[in-house]
């Protein structure tokens, strides 16, 4: 009932001069009957990527946005200007982000309500560090970093974003999280999001799994009820590789 999501990020990796190459070979891969394919770009590559991809049905996205429409602020881009793009997807709270350019979970609350009010799809990553993990309070991190992004929204909003689960310690390391504790810690991001929400919100909302996803162990993961799909990072910068992985999701 839940369509499938892979999701790439790119992360900062690729000109537009190589956006513009990588999405000849990706398109005729990136569309399999069945899967939400999605490819969250650097800014730059926005523009030529939403054109080269608007009779397919793959998705573009950013990978980060302000909350504000507009405003004195720096170096950022708005949603507005992400929607005025035809963008359709936004990643939030990136691990990435949330420790080199200090993005809280009132930050990530922020975006997510401002994303959904665009008409963007926020694509809203959790996860505990190692440390974190060791101290095995992977369970008690990862329902504050839900609660906190999702409070606010109503059940039907909710349905609405895609969650995606990155364990901090499977990221860029090639250590990915087995896929039995990646679906437990899903399962209960799940029910998480019951106790938040309503049964429907928690069956109809789609969860993916990133970290160090790639052709070897993606079917371990797509095998899990619980697991709707990954978000891809080193994975993703080969079309043919990321293609593999669409594949395997259809
Ligand atoms: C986690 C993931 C993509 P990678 O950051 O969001 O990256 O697949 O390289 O671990």
């Amino acid at each position: 009932m839940r369509t499938p999501v892979i999701a790439g990020n790119w992360k900062m990796f690729k000109t537009v001069e190589e956006s513009r190459e990588y999405f000849r070979t990706f398109q005729p891969l990136g569309q399999k009957e069945g899967v939400e394919t999605v490819l969250c770009v650097p800014y730059p590559s926005l523009p030529e990527l939403v054109e080269a991809a608007r009779e397919t049905d793959i998705g573009i996205g950013a990978q980060n946005m302000h909350w504000e429409e507009e405003g004195a602020f720096t170096g950022e881009v708005s949603p507005t200007m992400l929607k005025g793009l035809h963008v359709s997807h936004v990643i939030v709270g990136h691990s990435e982000r949330r420790t080199h350019f200090a993005e809280t979970d009132e930050s990530v609350r922020l975006k997510t309500r401002s994303a959904l009010d665009h008409g963007l799809t926020p694509i809203v990553c959790v996860g505990e560090t190692l440390e974190e993990r060791e101290k095995e309070r992977t369970r008690d991190v990862v329902r504050n970093q839900v609660v906190q992004a999702l409070k606010g929204l109503s059940s039907e909003e909710a349905t609405q974003t895609i969650l995606a689960y990155e364990p901090v310690w499977a990221i860029g390391t090639g250590k990915a999280s087995t896929a039995e504790d990646a679906g437990e810690v899903i399962g209960f991001i799940r029910q998480t999001v019951e106790e938040q929400f309503d049964s429907r919100a928690a069956e109809r909302v789609r969860i993916l799994y990133g970290g160090s996803v790639k052709p070897a162990n993606v079917d371990s993961f797509l095998d899990i009820p619980d697991i709707d799909g990954g978000l891809v990072g080193g994975a993703s910068l080969d079309p043919e590789t990321f293609g593999q992985l669409v594949s395997a999701a259809s």
